[in-house]
């Protein structure tokens, strides 16, 4: 019932999309050269939203990547930056990831793989089977656990992970997940308005390395909060349609759940 008005049929017959790939650097320019040389040879276009970094961090990409189309963010934080970053991609699938060598492009091609294979939507997991995280400290780690297990409660979902930078989805599904929100909290946005947009979610195993150069722009207490206040907040936004959540996990056991808490396709 009420699945997102998703061709997903349609999708399946573009055997080769055109992946856009979307990095939101705020002074990352020592780590760019890194990631970028990460990034797959047959990638579409590569959105940089440089938050106002001074640290030469556009320059760098445009030397690295000559092809990067830079665009700006009107507002502040991470949140915002994806949104403009999103709004910019023209191609068939959008995949999100950091700056900061946290992120391996290298795993672009298995998103890619879950989203032609059915998902609306491909969601890293550092805590699956094949995923890991040589990067999370353990109050980071208790809380995404402790957070991850409340939307899987409130949204009845099945998610291993939930505050992870590394994501992708169709761009005709941009709409039912778009965030409104700035800061960190922007996976938890989407990560829950695709489960209540009923979209298909599939988790994929992704190993999150440690920042190479730099600190984290993330305050965990502040940050952390502002992620409960979303979970909480994201039962009144209404969806673009009823949820009808479908969950399965790429490299695990299969797990569907439909929103009437019967199992189903
Ligand atoms: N454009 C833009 N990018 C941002 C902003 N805040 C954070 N970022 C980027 O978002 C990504 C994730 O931020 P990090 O500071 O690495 O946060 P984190 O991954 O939770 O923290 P670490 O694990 O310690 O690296 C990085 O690429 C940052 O550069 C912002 O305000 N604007
Ligand atoms: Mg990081």
């Amino acid at each position: 019932m009420g699945r997102l008005e998703a061709p997903a049929a349609a999708r399946r017959n573009i055997r080769s999309p055109k992946i856009s790939v979307v990095i939101p650097p705020l002074n990352e320019a020592d780590n760019l050269p890194h990631v970028l040389a990460t990034l797959p040879s047959d990638t579409y276009e590569l959105i940089l939203v440089d938050g106002d970094s001074i640290d030469g961090t556009s320059t760098v990409a445009r030397a690295h990547y000559p092809n990067v189309v830079i665009v700006g963010q009107s507002g502040r934080g991470k949140g915002d930056a994806l949104r403009a970053g999103f709004a910019a991609c023209s191609g068939d699938i959008i995949v999100m990831m950091d700056a900061d060598g946290s992120t391996d492009g290298a795993e672009i091609q298995r998103f890619v793989a879950a989203l032609l294979d059915g998902a609306d939507y491909a969601k890293g997991s550092r805590f699956m089977d094949g995923g890991g995280s040589e990067d999370i400290t353990f109050l980071r780690s208790a809380g995404n656990r402790l957070f991850c297990w409340l939307v899987n409660r409130l949204y009845k979902t099945s998610y291993t992970d939930l505050c992870y930078g590394y994501n992708a989805f169709w761009r005709n599904a941009l709409p039912a997940i778009v965030s409104d929100c700035s800061g960190f909290e922007v996976e938890t946005v989407l990560n829950v308005r695709a489960a209540k947009a009923g979209l298909r979610v599939v988790e994929v195993p992704s190993v999150e390395h440690p920042r190479i150069h730099g600190r984290s722009n993330l305050r965990p207490v502040r940050d952390g909060l502002r992620v409960l206040r979303t979970i909480l907040r994201e039962r009144e936004h209404r969806p673009l349609s009823e949820p009808a959540v479908a969950i399965d996990i790429v490299g695990a056991d299969v797990e569907v759940v439909g929103a009437d808490g019967f199992g189903g396709a």
